[in-house]
């Protein structure tokens, strides 16, 4: 498995320069940088270039999450609102393709984060069907461009349309597509899982990333996630794919990349 890190999220000070953040995470030792949506749309086209070469030359991965701003919610009721969140879906496959990336992960079946976590005002099963109607549109177009949709799965406080792997296998079966897996973010997974390793086997194949960080959301290692458990359960589905630190970046960036990086590696190259 790869290990990477989701740095640009949390620490807008990456943003700037993300060649320069790719470059920083391969010395560190990671093999992956995952930047955010935003970073992508707000970067000029020569700068997602550069990215690019960096990475290449580095033989660094590079992927994207994305969490739909209120205003592009396409779970919303507002059909100007959905469309927004479809065509906002289109602009970011537009720029993975400046830095050849093929999967993109987030909250694209709603909006993030939603603070209102009760959806307050709308109807669950409606805003459960626009969303599935937007989608079927989007899950579409990224499988005319080759990608891959990771579907993240996020805990009660943050969205409604599903919280646990349960609802999120109930949700993708429904909507019937390929190229539409699961991102489990074993931080979520803490939260609504009852365990967190009989999820992860109950998904299967359907699992396309994982997002990491310890029960406290600092760096894996800090506090008492099981990470043992939650790795074999990987190991025995057969996961191959990418695992992407998303922490907050205490007592500061380079030691949480550092010890996550002591922590997780060991984990992924068993
Ligand atoms: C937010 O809690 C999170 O886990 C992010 O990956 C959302 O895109
Ligand atoms: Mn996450």
């Amino acid at each position: 498995m790869e290990y990477g890190i989701h740095y640009a999220y949390w620490q807008h000070e990456w943003k700037a320069d993300l060649a320069a953040a790719c470059r920083r995470a391969s010395a560190l030792g990671f093999d992956l940088l995952e930047i955010s949506g935003g970073s992508l749309l707000d970067s000029g086209e020569e700068e997602l270039r550069e990215l690019r070469r960096t990475a290449d030359g580095l033989g660094m991965g590079v992927n994207a999450c994305h969490g739909m701003s209120k205003d592009c919610d396409t779970g919303s009721d507002d059909p100007a609102v959905r469309a927004r969140g479809i065509d906002t879906a289109k602009r970011l496959f537009d720029r993975m393709a400046l830095i050849g990336s093929s999967r993109l992960g987030g909250i694209l079946y709603s909006y993030w984060p939603a603070l209102d976590y009760t959806n307050a005002g709308a109807e669950p099963a409606r805003t459960r069907e626009y969303s599935l109607e937007s989608m079927a549109v989007i899950a579409d177009e990224a499988a005319s461009r080759g990608i891959q949709l990771n579907l993240e799965v996020v805990n009660r406080y943050e969205n409604f349309v599903f919280n646990d792997v349960d609802g999120a296998l109930a949700y993708i079966t429904e909507l019937g597509r390929g190229n539409v897996k699961l991102l489990l973010d074993v931080f979520h997974m803490n939260i609504e899982e009852p365990d967190c390793a009989e999820s992860i086997q109950k998904a299967g194949d359907k699992v396309g990333h994982i997002h990491v960080a310890d029960s406290d959301r600092w760096y894996p290692g800090h506090a008492h996630y099981d990470f043992e458990s939650t790795f074999k359960a990987l190991r025995d589905i057969g996961y191959m794919g990418a695992v992407a630190l998303e922490s907050f970046q205490y007592p500061d960036m380079e030691t949480a990349a550092r010890r996550s990086l002591e922590f997780i590696q060991p984990f992924c190259r068993k």
